[in-house]
C-alpha cells in the first residue's frame, strides 16, 4: 500500500533563510479577510458573555473579528479554524486532501527549528500584573466561574526524560496572574504536572496564543507520551515550526504566535472549579484543577488575542475530530489493512462517534475494527462502518449503507458496561455501552439477479455518455 504523498501546497512566501511557508495566524487572516470571509466587528463588544454569543450565534460562517474589546487595545479573533476546509486552506491543500496530510505528517515528522529572534518577543510584560487587562480573555457561559483562555497552546517539559509535550487545556484567570488548569488525568500534560508533584517542584509551561492551524491540529494527535507534537505540526507545515526559547522559563514556543505566557503549574495547588463547559454541550463538575501562575507575557507589538469558542462549536469540536480521526486512521490501517479511512463526526461532538470505510472487508472484519477502534480511542462509543465505495463525509451516504447493508441481527455489536470517558455524557460510574454496527456487503452481494443489483442503464451506453458528459 502506497504511503500518502504530501499534498501540493499554496501560500508559500519568499522569506530569505527563514520559514518558507507563513507560520503565523495572522497571514492566514489576510487571506480570509480578501476573500470576503473574515468580519470585522467594529462595533465595541464585552468579554462577559457578548463574544461568546456573537460566536456562538454566527458558530459556521466567516471568522469574526472584533476590533474594539471593551478594556482592552487587543482585538479578538474568533471561530478561525471552524470547518475542515478552513483547516486545508489553513495548510494550502485541498480540503480532500487533508486526510493524506495528517497520514504524511504522522509518518513524516519534521523536528523544530529554533529561532533568535521572534515576533512574538516584541513586547515584554514581567510580573506583577493582571492578566485580564493584559489580555481580552473572555467570559464565555453564565455558570462557569470565570474567564477561560482556549485556545492556549501548552508546551511543557517531561521532568523525568526532558521530553517536551505540546497540548490544550483550558486555562481560567484567577486575578493577577493566577490561572487554573483542568487536565484530564489521562492526558500527558496532567502526568508530567504529576511526576513534578512527585519530586515536589512546579511544572514549567508556556502558553501560546494566536497559532496556525498547523500547530492547533498538531497539539491535538494523539501521540505517544515523549513523542513531541511539534515533530507533527512540523510534518503538517511541510518544514520545522520555527521555535524561539522563552524569556523568564526552559521551554521554546511558535516564534510567529501572536501572545505568549511564561509560568509554572503547582501540581500541590489543587482549585475547585465548579461548572464548566465541555464539548457535549452541558456542563460538567469535574472537581478540582491545578493552579498556576504566569509570571512573564511576551506578544506581537499589535497582537491579536484568539478565541476559541469552547462547548459543542464546530471549531473545539473538529479540532479534535481531524486529529483523532487521523491517528485512528494510521493505527487502525496497522492491524487491519482493509481500514481505509476513520471520520470522526462532528454530530457526534468530534470525539464520541466513528465511521470507519473499508476495502472489502472480510466476514467479521468489521466488528473487529469496531473493538479496535474502541480500545484505541476511551471516547469512541458509537462506531459505524462502511464499505469504500461510500463518501464518509456524506451522511446521506452513511445512513444509506445502514439501510441497505445493515442488518440488525447480526451486524450489530453490543457492548454494555464498557470504561468510558469522564467526557461521555451518559456514562454512569464512568462505564457506558458501546455500540458498533457494521454496514457492509456480503460476499455475493451486487451479483446479478441478487437483491444488491445496482440498477443502471446499459454498461456501454453510459459509459459513452461519462466520458462526454460535458457535451450534455
Ligand atoms: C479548544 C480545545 C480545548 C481543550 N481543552 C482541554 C481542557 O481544558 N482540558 C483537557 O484535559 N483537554 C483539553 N483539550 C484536549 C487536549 O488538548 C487533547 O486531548 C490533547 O491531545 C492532549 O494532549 P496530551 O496528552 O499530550 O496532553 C482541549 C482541546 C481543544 C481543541
Ligand atoms: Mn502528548
Amino acid at each position: 500500500m502506497g504511503r500518502p504523498a504530501r499534498p501540493e501546497r499554496t501560500g508559500r512566501n519568499d522569506a530569505k533563510g527563514g520559514a518558507v511557508v507563513d507560520q503565523s495566524m495572522r497571514g492566514f487572516m489576510a487571506g480570509l479577510e480578501t476573500a470576503g470571509d473574515l468580519r470585522r466587528i467594529a462595533r465595541p463588544v464585552d468579554t462577559r458573555f457578548e463574544i461568546a454569543s456573537v460566536l456562538s450565534l454566527r458558530e459556521r460562517g466567516p471568522a469574526q473579528f472584533f476590533d474594539h474589546v471593551s478594556g482592552s487595545a487587543m482585538p479578538v479573533v474568533g471561530n478561525l479554524w471552524n470547518s475542515r476546509r478552513r483547516f486545508a486552506q489553513g495548510l494550502g491543500i485541498a480540503q480532500e486532501a487533508l486526510d493524506d496530510a495528517c497520514q504524511h505528517a504522522l509518518q513524516h515528522p519534521i523536528p523544530p527549528v529554533i529561532v533568535a529572534d521572534a515576533p512574538v518577543q516584541a513586547v515584554v510584560h514581567q510580573a506583577p500584573f493582571e492578566l485580564s487587562a493584559l489580555l481580552p480573555v473572555p467570559h464565555w457561559f453564565e455558570k462557569e466561574a470565570g474567564a477561560y483562555i482556549t485556545a492556549g497552546v501548552i508546551v511543557a517539559r517531561d521532568p523525568a526524560t526532558g521530553r517536551r509535550n505540546v497540548s490544550i487545556a483550558r486555562l481560567r484567570l484567577e486575578g493577577g496572574g493566577r490561572i487554573m488548569a483542568g487536565i484530564a488525568k489521562n492526558h500527558h500534560l496532567a502526568m508530567l504536572a504529576e511526576k513534578a508533584r512527585l519530586r515536589g517542584h512546579p511544572l514549567e509551561i508556556a502558553v501560546a496564543i494566536g497559532n496556525h492551524v498547523a500547530v492547533l491540529l498538531g497539539s491535538q494527535m494523539y501521540v505517544g507520551l515523549g513523542d513531541d507534537e511539534f515533530d507533527i505540526v512540523g510534518g503538517l507545515l511541510g518544514e520545522g515550526v520555527e521555535l524561539v526559547k522563552c524569556r523568564t522559563v526552559d521551554l521554546e514556543v511558535p516564534a510567529h504566535a501572536e501572545i505568549v505566557l511564561e509560568g509554572v503549574l503547582f501540581p500541590e495547588d489543587l482549585i475547585e472549579e465548579g461548572a464548566v463547559s465541555e464539548f457535549p454541550g452541558f456542563y460538567v463538575y469535574y472537581g478540582p484543577g491545578i493552579g498556576g501562575e504566569i509570571r512573564c507575557v511576551t506578544h506581537r507589538r499589535d497582537a491579536i488575542y484568539q478565541a476559541i469558542l469552547p462547548g459543542y462549536a464546530a471549531e473545539h469540536c473538529l479540532l479534535g475530530a481531524v486529529a483523532i480521526g487521523a491517528t485512528l486512521t494510521r493505527d487502525l490501517k496497522r492491524s487491519i489493512p482493509a481500514v481505509r479511512r476513520v471520520l470522526v463526526t462532528e454530530g457526534g461532538m468530534g470525539r464520541l462517534h466513528a465511521v470507519i470505510s473499508m476495502h472489502r472487508p472480510r466476514l467479521g472484519e468489521g466488528k473487529r475494527a469496531v473493538i479496535l477502534a474502541m480500545g484505541l480511542v476511551n471516547l469512541l462509543k458509537h462506531v459505524v462502518v462502511v464499505e469504500d465505495d461510500i463518501d464518509i463525509e456524506d451522511p446521506r451516504q452513511v445512513e444509506w449503507s445502514l439501510a441497505a447493508r445493515f442488518r440488525g441481527h447480526e451486524d450489530l455489536v453490543v457492548l454494555p458496561g464498557v470504561k468510558a470517558d469522564r467526557c461521555d455524557p451518559l456514562h454512569e460510574a464512568l462505564t457506558v455501552t458501546k455500540i458498533g454496527m457494521v454496514a457492509t456487503t456480503r460476499p455475493g452481494d451486487g451479483e446479478a439477479g441478487g437483491r444488491a443489483e445496482f440498477a443502471r442503464p446499459p454498461a456501454d451506453v453510459y459509459d459513452r455518455v461519462r466520458r462526454a458528459l460535458d457535451d450534455y
